[in-house]
């Protein structure tokens, strides 16, 4: 949670030096969603997520080097540079991509699990998305598929809220909950604390044993919150589509504030380590940081490499 926070911050301190010209979509507050489910995956298992996924990849352990040269454009990035924040992929830790179009990795995340069964693989799938993907109509094709042919997948749905300045209040009907769609298509389904990384770990804990015993997929919804604009690297609480008390509401609920005073309480960590702690994920930022700004761009003759459309 701290490394997600942390490289977050540091995108948005250095981002209005325009090096970084893809758009960003900050995950600041709700770190404990990728970092609970993701700690009882391995490299065995597949993760895929949407356009908010910097927490995502770093959660399953992809190269932060290569995110960070990714966000600079340079081709030592994780898609050569060519894809951006939205675009991340580390096959060797099994992030097998994000994609900004909203839902659209829901039914590959959905091929992944039916792909690892008919391998024989054992590899469970889990894709990471916002409530607004429940919204889109492959949403609901994915998981009737998903739960016809009781394929390995957790589907995890991040609850923020908002579809940009949107509140649920004007998308979805007021008396249905967002994890009560799964149950209509025959999946079990939870509803949780996203910003308290222990309940996301246990139920994730929970849910990802059922599907290393043959249990068929499972859908998790965290109730959580963005603290930064929809997309950049500043707050937009003056724009007035959601209120001031609001969000010092759900600040307070930082999973990370949260999470440390529960380890200092129960003395696990001791400011000490926390300290250690800190200045180690310090020095991995200053050199992906670093890392990034002195590669180089691509070369113009890659302009076509990697593209599947000739
Ligand atoms: C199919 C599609 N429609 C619209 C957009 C524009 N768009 C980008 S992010 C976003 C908001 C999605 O909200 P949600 O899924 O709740 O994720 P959050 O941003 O809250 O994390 C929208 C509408 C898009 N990228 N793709
Ligand atoms: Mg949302």
């Amino acid at each position: 949670m701290l490394r997600i926070r942390e490289i977050e911050e540091k995108i948005a301190e250095l981002y209005p030096e325009q090096e970084m010209r893809c758009p960003t979509h900050l995950h600041i507050g709700q770190e404990a969603i990728s970092a609970g489910v993701c700690a009882n995956l391995s490299n065995n298992d597949y993760v895929l997520s949407g356009h908010r996924c910097h927490g995502h990849y770093i959660a399953k352990q992809g190269d932060i080097r290569a995110m960070i040269a990714e966000l600079y454009g340079k081709v030592t990035g994780c898609s050569m540079g060519k894809g951006g924040s939205m675009h991340l992929l580390d096959l060797s830790v099994g992030y097998l991509g994000s994609s900004p179009i909203v839902g659209s990795t829901i039914p590959i995340a959905v091929g992944t699990a039916f792909g690892s069964v008919m391998r024989n693989e054992h590899s469970i799938t889990v894709v990471f998305f916002g409530e607004a993907a429940t919204e889109t109509g492959v949403f609901h094709e994915s998981l009737n598929f998903a739960a016809l042919h009781s394929l390995p997948i957790i589907f995890v749905c991040e609850n923020n809220f908002y579809c940009v300045y949107s509140p649920l209040s004007v998308r979805q009907p007021e008396n249905r909950e967002v994890y009560e769609l799964a149950k209509g298509h025959g999946i079990e389904s939870y509803q949780s604390d996203g910003n308290d990384v222990c309940e996301v770990y246990e139920l994730s804990k929970t849910a990802i044993k059922k599907l290393r015993n043959g249990h068929g997929p499972i859908f998790l919804e965290f109730m959580t919150y963005r603290w930064r604009e929809h997309c950049g690297p500043y707050y937009d609480n003056d724009l007035g589509y959601r209120t001031k008390e609001e969000f010092e509401e759900w600040e307070k609920r930082c999973p990370i504030k949260r999470f440390r005073q529960f380890l200092t309480t129960s003395k696990i960590v001791d400011q000490k380590e926390f300290k250690r702690i800190g200045n180690i994920v310090n020095k991995e930022i200053e050199e992906a940081f670093t890392f990034a700004k002195t590669s180089p761009f691509p070369n113009p003759e890659l302009l076509e490499e990697g593209i599947y459309a000739s």
